[in-house]
């Protein structure tokens, strides 16, 4: 038979099987036929055979292929986290003022996503929007879909229409408001942290992903992260994730953009062409990646 997982608690999985019934779900012998540089094996989203011994309880028996991932690279262990799994599109959630807004999160957290499409959200608008406004409209003008809102305010009409007959990954630093908006909208009676006065941080509420329905919308609430490093093995590959990096035709395709001969990108920064916060966030995002990147082993998504 097969299954979604749901929520993944030690050692034990909760997951709905194609006929729609909850099954815990152990891994068969211990260990899956899965690489050995992944953190876990199975994320919540996964799908998995599995072999039923009761009504309740089975056994996983493989991981079926995956459709999308938002996976990170967790520099201590030097392994890949995927934290979230098929999920059609990933709603990367900010906030202002508390905690506030955090573009080079958002620049992060696309470029750790694959095989689906993104969606940003700026939550707690009732706390007064400004200097931020030119960070939204340059968002937008790359093509990314940008939707504001206030959980707090109950102001969710723009989000709602986008999240109907789609599975959706709420990713996000803690203390933004995902689970606010998660319970908002399905009903659901999920624990809600504050956000430190001394940090302006959230405090971790959440502290493993959860996959959440209401009708025909489809949530995997997930635990806020501050560390975020998408696992490229291949440094070329991160100008991929920056629509205004990936097409500039410098002397060399495999320009990394980062001072080499016939480099166009420098001049673009300079005539504003190209945002400088996005480019050295990028620049600092690479140099990140290349202080690790012999240790990254990169999971095929
Ligand atoms: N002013 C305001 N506060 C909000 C809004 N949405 C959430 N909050 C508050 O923000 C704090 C954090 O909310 P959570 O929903 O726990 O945040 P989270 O992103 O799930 O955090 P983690 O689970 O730690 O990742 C709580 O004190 C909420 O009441 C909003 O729209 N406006
Ligand atoms: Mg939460
Ligand atoms: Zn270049």
């Amino acid at each position: 038979m097969k299954a979604t997982i749901r929520r993944s608690i030690n050692n034990s999985y909760e997951a709905m099987s194609q006929d729609g019934r909850m099954f815990t779900l152990r891994i068969k012998g211990k260990t899956l036929p899965v690489p050995k540089w992944e953190y876990n094996p199975i994320a919540v989203g996964d799908e998995v055979s599995f072999i039923a011994h009761s009504d309740r309880e089975g056994l996983i028996t493989e991981r079926l292929e995956r459709r999308s991932t938002f996976t990170r690279f967790l520099n201590k262990v030097s392994l890949n986290q995927t934290i979230a799994a098929n999920m059609d599109q990933a709603l990367i959630v900010s906030s202002v003022k508390s905690p506030s807004f955090h573009p080079r999160f958002i620049d992060r957290a696309i470029a750790s996503l694959h095989g689906c499409k993104v969606i940003i959200a700026v939550n707690k608008r009732d706390l007064g929007i400004d200097y931020e406004r030119d960070d939204i409209e340059l968002y937008k003008a790359l093509g990314y879909q940008i939707v504001l809102v206030s959980a707090s305010e109950g102001d969710v009409s723009s989000l709602i229409p986008l999240l109907k007959g789609k599975v959706t990954a709420f990713i996000g630093p803690s203390g933004v408001g995902k689970s606010s908006l998660v319970n908002l909208i399905t009903g659901s009676n999920q624990r809600i942290g504050e956000v430190s006065d001394k940090y302006n941080r959230g405090k971790h509420t959440t502290n493993h992903a959860l996959w959440i329905s209401k009708d025909d919308i489809d949530i995997i609430d997930t635990p806020g992260i501050r560390e975020i490093l998408p696992p490229l093995e291949d440094l070329v590959e991160l100008k991929e994730s920056f629509p205004e990096l990936r097409d500039v035709r410098c002397r060399y395709s495999d320009c990394l953009h980062d001072g080499e001969d016939g480099c166009l990108v420098p001049s673009k920064v300079e005539d504003g062409s190209i945002d400088e916060g996005r480019y050295s966030g990028y620049l600092t995002m690479l140099y990140d990646l290349k202080s690790v990147h012999s240790r990254i082993i990169r999971n095929k998504w």
